[in-house]
């Protein structure tokens, strides 16, 4: 049996004030964080979590968020440094659909695709604080079109290759691949958490808490469907880490990504 390997793909960075990575809290200012997703190498086959943020969308909908993605920080070129091609990967789990998590879904056509029952709906008809998270739409025709954005989409995306199955609740991907329902954030948002044969479990906040000291304050991002949810969700985190003995690692959090293993390193 081969023991499982996740493998950190660089997407790059973008820009926010520091009161939306702190809500009500701050201190304001420009913030620069990492955006990456998250391989998964299992006796199983290759999960891929989220698909980070299209460069081009960025430039054009929130240029203000000042994206900076080198070739090799875009979704191929982050596989291609591993030797990979997006057609080496089976299934992609999309933690939730702000921009910054499926900007690169439009590579995997071919792949099994999963996310929360409510996310798809939720980006295809969302609330109007939500506009700008849910604004790149490529990763589904239902939702571009049922948002008016059906240019958005690239030819030879259809129904039948952006189609998610739809989950709830926490779920077992694969042995040791467990996805851990964390709402607030977005209406279906999911952490996930690795087991390995020999080292200790990683636990991935995701957007559930940007940074360490998001998950040390209880305090979330100003992006957010349900702040007492969201609060909820990050208690969650804290408890299921303490009890999994389990390594905490965050989705925007500049100063822990740079110690990080990225690039053909990986944990396992
Ligand atoms: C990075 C970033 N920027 C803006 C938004 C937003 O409006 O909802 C989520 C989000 C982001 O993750
Ligand atoms: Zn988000
Ligand atoms: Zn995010």
């Amino acid at each position: 049996m081969t023991d499982t390997k996740v493998y950190l793909l660089d997407g790059g960075s973008l820009v926010l004030d520091g009161y939306h990575v702190y809500w009500n809290r701050g201190p304001g200012g420009e913030v620069r964080f990492p955006v990456y997703s998250i391989l998964v190498e299992h006796k199983d086959g290759r999960f891929l979590i989220d698909t980070g943020y299209d460069y081009d969308h960025v430039m054009k909908v929130l240029p203000f968020e000042k994206p900076i993605q080198s070739k090799d920080q875009t979704i191929p070129g982050a596989l291609a440094l591993l030797g990979l091609e997006p057609k080496d990967v089976g299934v992609v789990v999309n933690s939730h659909f702000h921009f910054d998590h499926c900007g690169g879904n439009k590579y995997f056509p071919h792949a099994k695709k999963i996310c929360h029952r409510l996310e798809v709906p939720q980006a295809a008809n969302c609330q109007p604080f939500e506009h700008l998270g849910y604004s790149d739409l490529t990763f589904s025709v239902e939702a571009a079109e049922a948002r008016g954005q059906a240019e958005q989409l690239k030819s030879g995306q259809t129904k039948a290759n952006t189609t998610f199955e739809g989950i709830d609740g926490d779920i077992e991907l694969a042995k040791g691949v467990k996805l851990i329902l964390t709402p607030g954030h977005s209406i279906g948002h999911y952490s996930l958490l690795v087991e390995f044969g020999s080292r200790k479990p990683i636990l991935f906040t995701i957007d559930a808490a940007y940074t360490q000291k998001s998950l040390e304050t209880l305090c979330q991002a100003s992006f957010h469907i349900d702040p007492v949810a969201g609060v909820a969700s990050m208690r969650k985190v804290k408890k299921l880490a303490e009890d999994h003995g389990a390594e905490l690692m965050y989705s925007h959090d500049m100063e822990n990504f740079v110690t990080y293993q990225t690039g053909t390193k990986f944990y396992g």
